[in-house]
């Protein structure tokens, strides 16, 4: 199975600093257990970050047609914001699973509507890293994993 997981703006500097609310481990540990759950479960993986929307929107788009048959994606603040991001899931319509480092239902008013939500199958948060490793399975195996 070939999967896209996406990372929004500011998740780059993850490990310098609020350790407190996303934890100690850097973006290149967390794209190393990406990697490593890739490879322990016979998926191929792509992983791409970015600070900018359009740039996020157009990774989406080039899904559409190279074979992708998932995507993990965690908007970061473009969750709260981006119609933009939630149209681009829409249009490409692959399975799409939401993830967060933080339990968002737990922070700030602005942070309780996710837009890019409203086109994922599922949404995972409060779980650090291993959210993002949680979702690779979903799109693997569906529900299979979870009980
Ligand atoms: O909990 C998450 O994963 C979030 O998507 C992270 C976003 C936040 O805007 C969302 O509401 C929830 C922020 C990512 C910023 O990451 C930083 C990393 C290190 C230092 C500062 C910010």
């Amino acid at each position: 199975m070939k999967i896209l997981v996406l990372n929004g703006p500011n998740l780059n500097m993850l490990g310098i600093r609020e350790k407190n609310i996303y934890g100690s481990g850097t973006y290149d540990d967390l794209v190393r257990l990406i990697e490593e759950t890739a490879k322990e479960n016979e998926m191929m993986v792509k992983v791409y970050q970015s600070n900018h929307e359009g740039a996020l929107v157009d990774r989406i788009q080039q899904a559409y047609d190279d074979g992708t048959e998932g995507i993990v994606i965690n908007p970061a603040a473009y969750t709260h914001t981006s119609v933009a991001i939630l149209d681009a899931l829409k249009a490409v319509n692959l399975p799409t699973v939401e993830v967060h480092l933080s339990d968002v239902s737990q922070r700030e008013d602005f942070r309780q509507i996710s837009y890019a939500g409203k086109a994922c199958v599922k949404t995972i948060m409060g779980k650090g890293f291993l959210g993002y490793k949680e979702a690779m399975l979903y799109l693997k195996n569906g529900n299979e994993k979870e009980e």
